[in-house]
């Protein structure tokens, strides 16, 4: 076992600290206020293949390792999480959905604009009464010979209102259950495709995320991806790996938090010293250090497994139940190091707290984890 990083992989992890320090942290904490989307940032992303980081440079991505992505995810998130779910959502739903699963054509069509960022993407399962019980899809895709006419609502979807290209989950078929379920690329601007108001979210409020409304959207046969009925399998592969994104966003607020509660607790003096001095603050330091050390340990295994063809379902959702634990617990301690000064904007340390919240929730909440792990070692 050799968890030490190559020096490709550590000149990405140079790159994403660099990024994150000279172009998200001036702005963070305004967008954050103001829900603002970092479009110019994602763009640069982009520029820097981070968006396409696992794609074949075939299809204009960057031909990385998933190591290499979490090691990105972790250095972005530790500064901006709103900006790496998008970058997330991109790589690991949508970019690699349709690399593994997309015919040629879906793939030159749509693959190569997303893997540069010329466009982004969203994933589109969740709905108001099927988030955790994913197979109880109400949108429909009616087959209508040589399309499919769809209609239905799809909530929280991230890069809801500025994605261009959307993957849809919908149901063909309601005899066949999660058999009769289809995964469709739907245009923005396709006629009957509304976009809904934008969520007011409790963190990640830079991202993006919507409701999606469509009414009779007509949606040609060659959009679906994979066979007849293959949807709901497509969703559950995809979001494996997605699983192991959102880990390393998880472990990256975790870390951010840390740093930032250790610089601190070395400049800010209490009772004659600083308070590291006191073992009060000390021991919280030494918790955190070593929980988020086990936390990286159990996402880099589950992006290895997947770069050696290995199951990774259930090393990405312990990964995935883990670290999203150890970001809500580290950020709450790095706001209590921080004492008053952590409740208030100008510290980072509680938006890194209410960002680590969504982590336990999507892509499955910690309880589905939980199911898929519990199902994995009692089978
Ligand atoms: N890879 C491939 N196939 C999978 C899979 C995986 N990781 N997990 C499940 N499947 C397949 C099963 O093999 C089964 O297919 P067959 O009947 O053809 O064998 C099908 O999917 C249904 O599986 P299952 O019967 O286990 O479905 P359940 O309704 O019991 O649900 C869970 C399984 C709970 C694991 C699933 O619904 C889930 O992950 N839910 C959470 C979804 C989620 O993450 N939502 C967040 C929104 S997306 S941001």
């Amino acid at each position: 076992m050799d968890f030490s990083l190559n020096e490709e992989q550590k000149l990405i992890q140079q790159a994403a600290r660099d990024f994150a320090q000279n172009e998200l942290l001036p702005e963070v904490i305004e967008r954050d206020d103001a829900q603002r989307f970092p479009k110019e940032e994602i763009k640069k992303l982009g520029d820097l293949g981070f968006l396409g980081m696992m794609v074949d440079p075939k299809y204009g991505g960057s031909g990385l390792d998933t190591l290499s992505y979490v090691i990105a995810m972790e250095e972005i998130s530790k500064i901006d999480a709103s900006t790496s779910v998008v970058m997330s959502v991109n790589n690991s739903l949508v970019c690699w959905g349709l690399e593994k699963f997309g015919s040629e054509e879906q793939k030159e069509k749509y693959l190569t604009k997303l893997s540069t960022g010329e466009q982004i993407g969203a994933f589109c399962l969740s709905e108001p009464e099927a988030g955790s019980d994913a197979t109880s899809q109400k949108t429909t895709a009616i087959d209508m010979g040589d399309h499919y006419i769809v209609n239905g609502t799809k909530n929280w979807i991230t890069n809801g209102g500025t994605a261009s290209t959307y993957l849809v989950i919908a149901q063909t078929d309601k005899e066949k259950k999660h058999r009769g379920i289809n995964a469709l690329i739907i245009e923005k601007g396709t006629p009957g495709f509304e976009i809904g108001p934008k969520e007011n979210k409790l963190g990640i409020r830079g991202s993006d995320t919507h409701s999606l409304i469509f009414n009779d959207v007509k949606v040609p046969k060659e959009n679906r991806i994979g066979e007849d009925g293959f949807g709901f399998k497509f969703a559950m592969k995809t979001l494996a790996g997605g699983r192991i994104g959102i880990a390393a966003q998880a472990l990256g607020i975790a870390a951010g938090a840390y740093e930032m509660a250790l610089k601190y607790s070395k400049e800010r003096k209490a009772f004659g010293t600083e308070i590291s001095n006191h073992q009060a603050i000390a021991f919280k330091l030494a918790d955190m250090h070593t929980e988020i050390q086990a936390a990286r340990l159990l996402v880099y295994r589950s992006a290895l497994d997947k770069d050696n063809g290995k199951d990774y379902d259930l090393s990405g959702a312990m990964a995935k139940l883990y670290a999203s634990k150890v970001a809500m617990e580290t950020t709450v301690e790095a706001v209590q190091i921080h004492g008053g000064n952590g409740f208030v904007k100008d510290y980072h340390v509680e938006r890194l707290m209410r960002d680590a919240k969504i982590t336990q929730i999507y892509e499955g909440t910690s309880e589905i984890q939980k199911i898929v792990i519990s199902r994995s070692i009692l089978k």
